[in-house]
């Protein structure tokens, strides 16, 4: 049995936080395929593995957890990297990925299922439209932040640039050319050339989507 097992699946750029901190720690982990788009995530079974019905959960021996930040701030103290070395830090870990949850995934992620999962018939365009602008201003809030810095909260890499990388290797699948946030092009490239770094879809499960369900 690995050390850890996460419970995710390869669309899931909230799941691939978790992944990647444990690519990149060398961890000895297993994905437990969730099969979202067939509804898993709603049945009584999954709601008891996490009563808010999300993906990720990340299970370390006794120990089950939701929420990708509570399970990156877990992983950190496991590994002891990827964390703050400082009180400093820390607040500024948290202040980066409590506004990634709420600004920066929250948008880019719901921005990507509306134009890349649902079908076009059932697509809102007013809705699309106003996630494309939120998204864009966060995307400017980053590529400025980065302007004068390699990491998103210290001066190494810390679970903060693996939260708000989450969902930035599916590029091809939003409506954001990354090419124009020139900073953010460049940190997410620098994360991409670390060891153990994979793309998503060749981190976790369920890639290519079968047949029937959205490409
Ligand atoms: N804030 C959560 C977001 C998790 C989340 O929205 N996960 C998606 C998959 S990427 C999900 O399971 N959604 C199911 C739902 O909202 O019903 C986290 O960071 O873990």
């Amino acid at each position: 049995m690995s050390d850890y097992r996460l419970h995710c699946f390869a669309q899931s750029g909230n799941a691939y936080k978790a992944a990647l901190l444990l690519a990149l720690a060398g961890a000895d982990w297993e994905a437990v395929f969730v099969d979202y788009f067939n509804g898993e995530t709603r049945t009584p079974e999954y709601r008891e593995l996490n009563e808010m019905g999300e993906v990720p959960v990340l299970e370390d021996r006794d120990l089950r957890l939701s929420q990708s930040g509570v399970i990156l701030d877990h992983l950190a103290r496991r590994f002891r990297d990827f964390g703050p070395k400082s009180e400093d830090e820390r607040r500024e870990i948290l202040r980066w990925t409590l506004w990634d949850n709420h600004k920066f995934t929250s948008y880019i992620a719901t921005l990507r299922f509306l134009t890349k999962f649902v079908p076009d018939d059932k697509k809102s365009p007013d809705v699309i439209d106003f996630l494309t602008r939120r998204s864009g201003t966060a995307l400017q809030v980053l590529d400025r932040h980065l302007h004068t810095r390699e990491w998103i909260a210290a001066d190494h890499l810390t679970t903060a640039d693996l939260s708000c990388v989450g969902y930035l290797y599916y590029d091809h699948e939003f409506p954001h050319d990354l090419a124009t946030f020139p900073n953010i092009d460049r940190w997410r490239q620098a994360i991409a050339a670390l060891p153990g770094w994979k793309h998503p879809y060749d981190l976790m499960p369920g890639h290519p989507l079968p047949p029937g369900l959205p490409a």
